[in-house]
């Protein structure tokens, strides 16, 4: 198949306008005019295809969110319904309307019972901006507005907006124009990074118990909240071991302190179930939504919250001082309507759960377990990431693992394949309408991206 669709422009046109007008995302705007960006024209299923209608399989959903992949009709379809009968209205003047109203209907039954209302944003960073401002709310209804410190992990990633960077903890971007007071973090459960004998499930407790030592050091008084990706997804998707998520539950209920999960990259089926809180067994008070609740088709994102939250804000909280123009969008939640029923009634999220996960988790590990690169192979449902290693059994990493992590990356672009890397592991999460046939392509791709990095480094 090509690309089949006749851009106006030659790429270099592109390139050189798209030079000329845009600062991208987290690159060196110099290098990267120098080089020049792809120019993607189309997408169909879990393929992309660029302007010289070159071919790319794409292993990330493009950023974590087409999870039913490119070029569905029925989506494109609820968006043109709803861009006719009305294209916009507002939550404000005393109103609402049917898509958002049945889009949280919907969002309701999928969720565990335990949550009853939603504050809908446009992006996973604005979720996050909504959630510190809620939480904050939430204790000042209470009595206690002095509990207002949110504490986030280092190498977590929450968002670009001013307040989610803070809630980060990408030092790099802190540097870039500051952070907001009363923000305080913890380390990631990263085991395999970790120096020192200890088995994951000790090192899972270790790290939890950081959060009971920050919060004892900051005082429980003045403690909001404890907020944390189920797995780290730009940090690196980081597993946390099975000790951690139910120990950091136990210490959040014993300080009354808010757990906080950001669920933007696992939320919608990526681990095989409908959310990757589910997964790692635990009950957390908020949820940060985007990304995969309209398969990236349009933005909208969203924060939960639990029936005791909600109750507070609504019974007690009076007038709440929030408001974006564009919350609950009616075309943006037209779509999300039409991708949730999709990932129900085509059974999307059971098919990742007992077919499609479980075949990459078992494909990645034959190929990956006993390679002279791969330290380690992590995932579950349709994410995975390969954990570059001098050696194994040490957990020793190479001292350039991350130029060997970048340069990867770079083959899998020359050889049609699209994954991350950062720092020194390699992640993917394809769409999880994703077949065997493209489960096959995409590791089949991934070994030969390896291989000709660990002949490039004489690893090989
Ligand atoms: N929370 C998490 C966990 C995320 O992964 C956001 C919040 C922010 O969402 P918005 O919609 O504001 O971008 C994200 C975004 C990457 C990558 O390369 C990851 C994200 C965005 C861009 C790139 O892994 N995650």
């Amino acid at each position: 198949m090509t690309a089949q669709v006749k851009t106006d422009r030659s790429t270099s046109d592109y390139q050189a306008l798209d030079a000329a007008h845009h600062i991208h995302a987290f690159l060196d705007q110099k290098a990267l005019n120098e080089e020049g960006p792809r120019v993607i024209v189309r997408g169909e299923g879990l393929a992309l295809w660029d302007n010289d209608g070159k071919r790319y399989l794409d292993g990330m959903s493009g950023l974590w969110c087409t999870n039913l992949g490119y070029g569905r009709k029925d989506l494109a379809a609820a968006a043109s319904q709803q861009l006719e009968q009305l294209p916009y209205y507002n939550m404000f003047f005393h109103t609402t309307h049917p898509a958002v109203v049945e889009l949280s209907e919907l969002l309701f039954s999928l969720l565990p019972g335990h949550y009853s209302h939603a504050i809908y944003t446009n992006s996973g960073s604005e979720a996050n901006e909504v959630l510190i401002r809620t939480v904050r709310r939430y204790w000042q209804i209470l009595g206690q507005p002095q509990k207002k410190i949110m504490i986030g992990r280092w190498n977590g990633y929450h968002g670009s907006t001013l307040g989610a960077t803070a809630l980060g903890g990408m030092k790099f971007m802190h540097d870039m124009g500051g952070v907001i007071p009363d923000v305080a973090h913890i380390d990631e459960p990263y085991w395999f990074a970790h120096e020192g004998d200890l088995t994951p499930a000790e090192f899972g407790l270790r790290a939890a118990r950081q959060l009971e030592e920050k919060i004892l050091e900051l005082g429980a008084e003045n403690v909001a909240a404890f907020v944390a990706e189920p797995f780290q997804g730009a940090g690196g998707m980081i597993f946390p071991p099975e000790s951690y998520w139910p120990e950091i539950q136990r210490i959040c209920r014993k300080y009354d302190v808010l757990l906080c999960a950001d669920e933007v990259i696992g939320g919608f089926g990526r681990t095989g179930e409908w959310f990757a809180h589910q997964h790692f067994g635990f009950e957390p008070d908020t949820l940060s939504i985007a990304k995969g609740l309209t398969s990236g088709y349009i933005p909208m994102g969203g924060l939960i919250l639990s029936k005791r939250m909600a109750q507070v804000l609504v019974e007690q909280g009076g007038v709440f001082a929030h408001g974006l123009t564009y919350s609950g969008h009616p075309v943006a939640a037209a779509v999300a309507i039409a991708n949730l029923k999709a990932l129900r009634d085509e059974g999307i999220v059971t098919q990742v759960k007992q077919d499609t996960g479980p075949y990459l988790q078992r494909c990645l590990r034959e190929v990956f377990g006993n390679h002279p690169l791969i330290g380690e192979v992590q995932g579950t449902g349709l994410v995975a990431a390969l954990q570059f290693a001098e050696d194994k059994s040490t957990r020793k990493r190479f001292a350039n693992e991350n130029d060997m992590a970048w340069r990867c990356r770079t083959i899998g672009f020359e050889e049609g394949l699209i994954i991350r890397s950062t720092l020194g592991r390699m992640i993917m999460a394809p769409a999880l309408v994703a077949g065997k046939a493209e489960i096959d392509e995409l590791v089949d791709k991934t070994r030969i991206a390896v291989d000709r990095t660990a002949r490039e480094y004489g690893v090989l």
